[in-house]
C-alpha cells in the first residue's frame, strides 16, 4: 500500500538549513531560492499544486494569487501584519491565514522607545556632527528635550502598543491612548483613554500601533497633523499607509509638527528621491521593527509551527481567520 501523499508547501522566503529540514520532514516543499521575494508570476506558478505557503507579509496574497492555488489550505505569514492577504477571498476559499503575534512585540516596542529618545535628544544630528569633526554643544547643535514628564500618545493599544506603554512608563512619561476596540484594556490601567483628536492635541510624541485595514488607511493626514503641537513628534512602526505621507512632508516643512521617525513608509523600499529624504527632522529606517536575531528566530519558529499544524489538519497557534476552521 502506498504511503499517504505528503502535503506540498511553497516557501517564499530564504530559510536556514535547520528550518528547511523541519519543513521537509513533513512536507514536499519547494523553496524560493532567489533574492528578495518571488515575482507575482513565480508565486502563482508555485502555488499551482501547493497546499500551504509560508512567506513574508509583503507577499501579495490577493484574490487572483489565492485562486492560482486551487489546493491551498493555509497562508502562513512571517510577521504579525496580514494586510498582504485578501481575507475575504481567503475566507471564501477556506484558506487559513496565520501570523506571528506576540513574539515580536518587545522588539518593536524597544525600537519605538529608541526612536522617541533619538528624536528627543536629536541623536542623528549629533552623530553626524561628530563625524563631521564637531564636538561639544556648539551653538548650532541645539539641545534636545527630556523624555521624562512628556506625554506619549499611543494610537492602537494592542500587544505592541501596551509593550510601548510599559517602557514609556519606566521613562517617566505620561501615557494617553486611542483604541477603537477597547477604552480600558486590563493591562493598561496606567494609561488614560483619549478620543483621537484630543490625543493628537495633547501628546508630545504620537506613536502608531494599528494594523493596516481600510479604516486605518491615512488615519493620520492633513487634518490630524493640524491638531498636533508644533513641538510634537510622530513615530510610525506600524504600516506606512497609516500615514498620509504627502501631508506629513507638508506638515514637517510648514512646522505643524517638529519631526518624525518612520520605520515604515507608503512605498517600500523608499524611493531614493522621496521628499522625506530631504528633511533634516526625519529619521528613516528600513522596516526593521522585528529585525533582531532572537525575534526573527521566534517568528520563523511560529510561522513554521502554523504551516505544519494546518497541513496536519490541526488548529495552528496563531490564526487570523478562525471562522475558516468551522
Ligand atoms: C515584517 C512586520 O514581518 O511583523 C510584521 O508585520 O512588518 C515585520 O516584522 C518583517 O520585516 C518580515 O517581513
Amino acid at each position: 500500500m502506498n504511503p499517504p501523499e505528503r502535503p506540498r508547501a511553497y516557501i517564499a522566503i530564504r530559510l536556514p538549513p535547520d528550518a528547511r529540514a523541519r519543513i521537509e520532514a513533513e512536507c514536499g516543499a519547494t523553496f524560493f531560492e532567489g533574492k528578495g521575494a518571488p515575482s507575482r508570476e513565480e508565486l502563482m506558478a508555485a502555488l499551482a499544486n501547493a497546499e500551504g505557503v509560508l512567506g513574508s507579509n509583503q507577499l501579495p496574497m490577493d484574490a487572483e494569487v489565492l485562486a492560482s492555488g486551487p489546493r491551498l489550505r493555509v497562508v502562513s505569514n512571517f510577521g504579525v501584519g496580514f494586510d498582504n492577504v485578501d481575507l475575504k477571498a481567503a475566507q471564501e476559499r477556506g484558506v487559513l491565514v496565520c501570523n506571528t503575534p506576540g513574539v515580536l512585540s518587545d522588539a518593536v516596542a524597544d525600537l519605538t522607545l529608541g526612536l522617541i529618545v533619538a528624536l528627543a535628544r536629536r541623536l542623528p544630528e549629533a552623530e553626524r556632527f561628530v563625524r563631521e569633526g564637531g564636538w561639544g554643544t556648539r551653538p548650532g547643535l541645539a539641545l534636545g528635550t527630556d523624555v521624562r514628564g512628556k506625554t506619549l500618545g499611543i494610537i492602537g493599544l494592542g500587544r505592541i502598543g501596551i509593550a510601548v506603554a510599559e517602557r514609556a512608563q519606566a521613562f517617566g512619561m505620561s501615557i494617553v491612548f486611542h483604541d477603537v476596540f477597547s477604552e480600558s484594556p486590563d493591562e493598561a490601567s496606567f494609561c488614560s483613554y483619549r478620543e483621537l483628536d484630543d490625543l493628537l492635541a495633547e501628546a508630545d510624541f504620537v506613536s502608531l500601533h494599528v494594523d493596516l485595514r481600510p479604516e486605518t488607511h491615512h488615519l493620520v493626514s492633513e487634518r490630524e497633523f493640524g491638531l498636533m503641537k508644533p513641538t510634537a513628534y510622530l513615530i510610525n512602526t506600524s504600516r506606512g499607509p497609516v500615514v498620509d505621507q504627502a501631508a506629513l512632508v507638508a506638515g514637517l516643512r510648514s512646522g505643524e509638527l517638529a519631526g518624525a521617525a518612520l520605520d515604515v513608509v507608503e512605498e517600500e523600499p523608499l524611493p531614493a528621491d522621496d521628499p522625506l529624504t530631504t528633511l533634516p527632522n526625519v529619521i528613516l529606517l528600513p522596516h526593521i521593527g522585528s529585525a533582531t536575531v532572537e525575534t526573527r528566530q521566534a517568528m520563523l519558529d511560529l510561522a513554521i509551527d502554523n504551516l505544519l499544524a494546518a497541513l496536519r489538519g490541526e488548529r495552528p497557534k496563531a490564526v487570523v481567520n478562525p471562522d475558516v476552521l468551522s
